[in-house]
């Protein structure tokens, strides 16, 4: 297992859309791996294979108290919606240090293939319902802070760029 380096705001690669895994295999379950470390790592509750410069459709999860219950969505699909929706904080781990409210729907139900390749369907609500949203937002190269409005976001991406030269200096 390795811990992978997370692509930070406003890289330009997180922007990409990602394409659906062909094959579940070995390759792909030493991704699976990979992400859940980095994540663990990071003190995260969920990670997109976009945020490790990975540009397939794969994300990693857990909103467990005891980070021991590690859910991976492969190919996820959005197959319903609750009418509701709520304004959540949020964070990212390419984005770190800054939390803002996000309007997301209450409720979801996404269909994946898991890390053996089978079929499941979940039904999720609260922190997982808000966190398989933001990640699969990754998914489609779009970060949280683009909800945010343009003056919020232009002042993140000065943070995130004078931290980054400091950081190289
Ligand atoms: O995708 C990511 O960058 C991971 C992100 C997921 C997420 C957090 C909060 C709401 C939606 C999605 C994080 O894990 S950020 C760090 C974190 O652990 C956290 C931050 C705020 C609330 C709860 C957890
Ligand atoms: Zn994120």
């Amino acid at each position: 297992m390795a811990l992978l380096p997370i692509l930070c705001f406003p890289d330009p690669k997180l922007h990409t859309v990602a394409k659906p895994v062909l094959e579940v295999d070995e390759r792909i379950r030493a991704l699976i791996a990979d992400m859940l470390q980095t994540m663990y790592d990071a003190k995260g509750i969920g990670l997109a294979a976009t945020q490790v410069d990975v540009h397939e459709r794969l994300i990693v999860i857990d909103v467990s108290e005891e980070r021991d219950d590690p859910l991976v969505l492969i190919n996820p699909q959005m197959v319903w919606t609750s009418d509701e929706t709520h304004l959540n904080e949020e964070g990212c781990l390419s984005v770190p240090g800054i939390y803002d409210g996000v309007e997301r729907f209450d409720a979801v139900t996404v269909s994946a293939l898991n890390s053996e390749g089978k079929s499941l369907v979940i039904e999720a609500e609260d922190l997982l319902s808000v966190c398989i949203q933001h990640e699969m937002d990754h998914l489609m190269g779009k970060v949280f802070v683009e909800y945010l409005s343009p003056l919020k976001r232009d002042r993140i991406k000065k943070k995130m760029l004078k931290a980054l030269r400091e950081e190289q200096r």
